[in-house]
């Protein structure tokens, strides 16, 4: 019986052990594709933007924030359990008041909030304070699918549609590869812009730690700066009827030289269009035909 309770202490213990092992060092559960999700992920993506960088070591730190509060309080109740039940402590105290315990627990939540605030108010002062842009792209949600609008290169825009299940080559990911890729070029201050012609959907990159509302009549605006190359996947974040789930977001982030080459042959592919009416079409209520 004893030797069963031991096994079964020690099996928590390293179940507990492997589980904060994973949480607190996301290379344990790190991907395998870069930009994608995985099986049996735990932690986020990997950054691709300076910005998910900050807000992975935000979450870090309230990791930590929120397990010692709760292993504080767990101990507390432990400490009550065992030390004040009715066997331990049979004539309980008639104290009602004590000063410097209620400073303290007034006093030391505040600072624990201040220490959380602080950050998160930069964080959100990093997003939001847009820098110097270097291009800006349009994003635009329809049900399903997005198009894409190049402001900065002619105006030329093109629809980007999730690939079906046989139309996949290999490596490619299933309900997130898409027949026409967003592609931008590495280490630049890409503005999204970001509206719909139907119903809200919502423009979201998890390794760029963006997350978008794209409502019709509106224009919204993200910013981003991949630090890395590759194709980071994202998916449409906000019910937008039934095809929600397939109307994925796929970038690719290519050199500068690479970029240029791509222009060109996207202007070809895609006939330029006149800069702006789209989006002046959109705000001015005008029904998309699509
Ligand atoms: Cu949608």
């Amino acid at each position: 019986m004893r030797f069963a309770k031991n096994l079964l202490g020690y099996h928590l213990v390293v179940v507990f052990v492997t589980a904060m092992a994973t949480a607190f060092t996301p290379d344990l559960a790190k991907a395998t594709a870069e930009g994608e999700p995985v099986p049996w992920q735990m932690g986020f993506q990997e950054a691709a933007t300076p910005f998910m960088e900050k807000l992975i070591a935000f979450d870090n730190m309230l990791l930590w924030i929120i397990t010692i509060i709760s292993v504080f309080v767990l101990a507390l109740l432990l400490y009550c359990m065992v030390r004040f039940n009715s066997k331990a402590n049979p004539v309980p105290s008639k104290t009602t008041h004590n000063t410097l315990i209620e400073i303290a627990w007034t006093v030391i939540p505040i600072i624990v909030l201040l220490v959380i605030a602080i950050p998160s108010f930069r964080l959100l002062y990093f997003d939001r304070a847009f820098p110097k842009i270097d291009m800006t792209i349009k994003a635009i949600g329809n049900q399903w699918n997005w198009t894409y609008e190049y402001p900065d290169h002619d105006s030329f825009e093109f629809d980007s549609n999730m690939l079906k299940d046989d139309e996949l080559k290999e490596g490619q990911p299933r309900l997130l590869s898409v027949d026409n890729q967003v592609v931008v070029p590495v280490n630049k201050n890409i503005r999204v812009i970001v509206t719909a012609s139907d119903v809200i959907h919502n423009w979201a990159v998890p390794a760029f730690g963006i997350k978008m509302d794209a409502v019709p009549g509106r224009l919204n605006e993200v910013w981003f700066k991949a630090t890395k190359t590759g194709t980071f996947y994202g998916q449409c974040s906000e019910l937008c009827g039934k095809d929600h789930s397939f109307m994925p977001i796929a970038v690719r982030v290519v050199s500068d030289t690479e970029f240029a080459a791509w222009v060109v042959k996207a202007k070809e592919e895609f006939a330029a269009a006149p800069a702006g009416t789209k989006v002046a079409e959109l705000v001015s209520g005008a029904e998309q035909s699509r």
